[in-house]
């Protein structure tokens, strides 16, 4: 079969919405564009567990502490998943993190953002985590089998961590008002940076279209945002505490929230390595995996000798 013949397979397997697995044949750009989006999300989740991960000895309560622990346990499982799915699709691991500590791989912008007080980790469940879950959610069709899968689990557990955000948020907005103001100073930090995490506006999006066509992506990153402006106004209603847009307004004619222009000026800085944090992740990230060396060569020495082991046992049978 030629490569034309193989493509248009292949293209009818993803509008007949049969997944994809591992060993099908499939275009290299389809496999590089994964690797791309997946290497970028695990990576995503892996420094996202240092903006969270600055407040776990700072927990007000123990049961603050463990909740905020096992969630930022939950992110490395993500990340883990993650990994392992793009390994599916050749990408190599240690290449990965080269590309992450050179400061070449990308990674969301929204964890390059300090975390200054408590209500911090409110804001992050409910708006970061409920983010990631409107784009996430989606990505449980997406084509790519081991990617969709990771998804379904990775769902639930955000679901979670929303939850407890949300949590975080209802009992400071229900506080003294020094805990209303902490809270509303959360949101008024975090909100514009949640938005841009659904990525450029569709018009200088560059790989939306193909991605949608390959069912890797199945809405626009405007799609994906407008829901969750929808989503959130009316919880931030509830709470008591304004979203900081002027323009944010209900719109009878749309049934949907109109919003402010976001800054995309500041969002490409922060892609491109120059936002608040993006310096010390990098190097908490490094210095994490050079201290970790010692983990990975006793591992890798422990596989070798159960390998001879087995090899040898084999032999004698
Ligand atoms: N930050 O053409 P598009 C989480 C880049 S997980 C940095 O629209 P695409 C869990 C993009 O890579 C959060 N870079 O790209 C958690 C591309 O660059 P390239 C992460 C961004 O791929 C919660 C260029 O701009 N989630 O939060 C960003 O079609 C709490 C052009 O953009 C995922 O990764 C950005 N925000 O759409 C953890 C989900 N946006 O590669 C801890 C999977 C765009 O050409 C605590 N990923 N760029 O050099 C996706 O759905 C997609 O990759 C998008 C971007 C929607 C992020």
């Amino acid at each position: 079969m030629n490569v034309i013949d193989l493509e248009t397979r292949f293209q009818e397997k993803i509008d007949s919405d049969i997944r994809i697995e591992p060993r099908d044949w499939m275009p290299d750009n389809y496999r590089h564009t994964l690797i791309r989006q997946i290497g970028q999300h695990a990576h995503s989740e892996i420094v996202g567990m240092l903006p969270e991960g600055n407040w776990i000895t700072r927990a007000p309560s123990l049961k603050r502490k463990v909740a905020l622990l096992a969630k930022v346990q939950d992110e490395a499982g993500h990340g883990l998943y993650l990994y392992s799915a793009a390994e599916t699709l050749g990408g190599d691991r240690d290449h990965m993190f080269e590309e992450l500590h050179s400061g070449k791989a990308k990674y969301s912008s929204i964890f390059n953002y300090p975390t200054l007080t408590w209500a911090d980790m409110g804001a992050i469940g409910w708006l970061v985590d409920g983010a990631a879950i409107q784009n996430q959610i989606p990505l449980c069709r997406c084509s790519y089998g081991p990617y969709a899968r990771a998804m379904i689990r990775v769902c639930k557990e955000e679901s979670f961590h929303q939850r407890q955000g949300f949590e975080i948020m209802t009992v400071l907005c229900a506080g003294t008002p020094i805990q209303k103001a902490m809270a509303q100073d959360a949101l008024n930090r975090f909100w514009w940076p949640s938005l841009m995490m659904f990525g450029p506006p569709d018009a200088e999006s560059t790989h939306t279209a193909q991605s949608k066509k390959w069912g890797i992506k199945r809405f626009t990153n405007d799609e994906l945002r407008q829901r969750f402006v929808d989503m959130i106004a009316p919880q931030a209603d509830h709470l008591g505490i304004t979203i900081p847009d002027p323009d944010l307004k209900w719109n009878e004619e749309t049934k949907q929230y109109d919003f402010g222009e976001i800054d995309w000026t500041e969002f490409w800085q922060v892609v491109k390595g120059h936002g608040p944090c993006n310096k010390d992740r990098i190097a908490a990230r490094t210095k994490a995996w050079e201290e970790g060396a010692w983990v990975r060569e006793a591992a890798l020495a422990y596989a070798e000798k159960q390998q001879i082991h087995s090899t040898t046992k084999s032999k004698a049978v």
